[in-house]
């Protein structure tokens, strides 16, 4: 078709005809918010890095859960800060630490929210590897079972989901296995399968104090030039028992969650990590960004590549940007 015949502005003309024609659209359902876990009660530390989040205590992360499912966002991922670190991380099984309780907090206040808790090493270990180290090395095999005992800690104080973010080979089937032996089996795993060594995590780090204190993550996290060890990887942990995956980082790997997406038929997740929400906000405070505009369109960028889910750390504000939307479209009806 040509013009005059065809005129692509005729769809674009007015905002309700660019709504009707809209190919990707994006529900707080398909939102996913994390959240930052300390010990203790009555804290909330602001996190300079990345700002409107802060480290809470268990009862006020249970009470910004129930703030969330009151906006509809579909879930929680949470990430736990100890107030103790050690050589092998032993926090992250301890059923008293700051995810086992702050999960069961939400299960009292926010019933209804989905809890997804985040299984790794990373934030309990003193020398802030996602394992425990041998040599210098991150040991792969000697960590397996401190994963799995972290995940079945988690899932027996509720959680809905456990999430490996740690890029050992087999964790999966490790925690899969040990759910399933502590009588956890009705517990999913989201994997994040397909996971870079990225430049982007840094405020996140700065968060949760996991920054390695020597050497990188690049030992075990993938190699960003790379799209068909992703295709690897997320069929991997599939076949090892992962429910559904989760490719981090977002916008740098749009071609990755767009090839994942085409390769498997379980729920995608694409995680807008700390760095890229950063960055935006950065961006806005020197002028030089609408931040509501560049949040929406970095968000459904990531839908309309073919994530189902996005975990993003704007899950709040976007959440009651499409309820004001809603309300403002029934009130003009
Ligand atoms: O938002 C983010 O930057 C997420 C960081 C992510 C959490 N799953 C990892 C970043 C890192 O490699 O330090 C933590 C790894 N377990």
């Amino acid at each position: 078709m040509s013009f005059p015949v065809h005129r692509g502005r005729r769809l674009r003309r007015t905002a309700a005809l660019r709504t009707m024609a809209r190919e990707t659209r994006l529900a707080a359902e398909q939102l996913v918010a994390p959240l930052f876990v300390v010990e203790g009660s009555g804290v909330r530390q602001p996190i300079a890095s990345m700002p409107g989040h802060a480290r809470l205590s268990p009862e006020l992360v249970a009470e910004e859960a129930a703030a969330l499912a009151a906006l509809g966002v579909g879930a929680v991922l949470l990430f736990g800060i100890p107030a103790r670190k050690d050589a092998e991380g032993s926090g992250a099984w301890d059923a008293e630490g700051p995810v086992p309780r702050a999960i069961r907090a939400i299960r009292k206040r926010a019933p209804e929210m989905v809890v997804w808790a985040d299984v790794c090493m990373c934030e309990y270990t003193d020398h802030g590897h996602c394992g425990v180290l041998a040599d210098g090395e991150v040991d792969n095999d000697a960590t397996l079972p401190l994963l799995a005992r972290a995940a079945v800690a988690y899932a027996r104080a509720g959680a809905d989901v456990v999430a490996p973010s740690d890029m050992m080979d087999g964790r999966v089937a490790a925690i899969r296995a040990a759910l399933d032996a502590e009588g956890c089996a009705r517990t999913a795993i989201c994997s994040y399968a397909v996971k870079y060594a990225s430049a982007f995590y840094g405020p996140f780090r700065d968060a949760a104090g996991s920054t390695p204190r020597s050497g990188d993550r690049r030992g075990y996290q993938m190699d960003a030039p790379n799209v068909r060890e992703a295709l690897r990887e997320a069929r991997a942990d599939l076949e090892e028992g992962a429910d559904f995956l989760i490719v981090k980082p977002g916008m740098p790997y749009l071609d990755v969650v767009r090839a994942v997406r085409e390769a498997v038929d379980v729920p995608l997740a694409a995680y807008q990590v700390s760095g890229e929400y950063a960055m935006l906000h950065a961006a806005a405070d020197r002028g030089w960004l609408d931040l509501d505009r560049a949040m929406e369109e970095t968000v459904i960028g990531l839908r309309r590549a073919g994530a189902d889910l996005v975990i993003t750390y704007f899950a709040r504000v976007l959440a009651a940007r499409l309820a004001e939307g809603r309300a403002a479209a029934e009130a003009r009806r």
